[in-house]
């Protein structure tokens, strides 16, 4: 089964006093096609790479995606540059406000970032 882990990045909770309701769309949608999901709230759980490290051991994801605004964005990068450093293999996956404006400068700057969804990330067009 294809695994994919969600990561909310750090951000004080004082400015964000609510679940991660876009990473809950996407766990929802995924869940729906047959996608195991967990979520790393980094709002909620301290961020160290230890922990990572156990997570990504245990879980084994196929991707981990992260939601970013620009004033967290520099928080996800270090999660997902430390995911690239303890497991190369896995792919990586942007979505949120950030990357909906800033796509071309992100991926330009950020070569660990495999992917970025521009939008809503639950959304499949069919042609
Ligand atoms: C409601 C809201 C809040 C709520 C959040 C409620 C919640 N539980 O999520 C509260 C009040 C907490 C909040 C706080 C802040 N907010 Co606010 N907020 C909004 C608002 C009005 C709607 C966001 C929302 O809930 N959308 C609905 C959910 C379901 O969508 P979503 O989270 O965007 O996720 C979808 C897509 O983005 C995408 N997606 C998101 N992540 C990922 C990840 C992957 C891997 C993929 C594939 C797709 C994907 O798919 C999701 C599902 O469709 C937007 C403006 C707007 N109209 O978008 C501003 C907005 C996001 N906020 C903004 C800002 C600045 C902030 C704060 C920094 C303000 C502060 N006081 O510090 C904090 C940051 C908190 C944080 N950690 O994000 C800015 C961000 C600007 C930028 N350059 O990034 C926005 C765009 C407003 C603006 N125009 O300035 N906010």
């Amino acid at each position: 089964m294809m695994r994919f882990l969600l990561v909310n990045p750090y951000y004080p909770i004082s400015e964000t006093p609510s679940p991660p309701l876009g990473l809950a769309f996407l766990a929802g949608a995924l869940e729906a096609a047959g996608i195991e999901v967990e979520i790393l709230d980094l709002v909620v759980f301290p961020y160290s790479r230890e922990n990572l490290e156990q997570v990504l051991n245990r879980f084994d994801p196929h991707f981990v995606g992260f939601t970013a605004v620009t004033m967290n964005i520099e928080n996800a990068l270090v999660v997902l540059r430390d995911v690239k450093a303890v497991s190369p293999g896995i792919l990586t996956v942007m979505g949120g406000p950030h990357v909906t404006f800033c796509a071309e400068l992100t991926m330009q700057a950020v070569s660990e970032i495999d992917f970025v969804i521009l939008g809503e990330g639950e959304i499949r067009e069919s042609r």
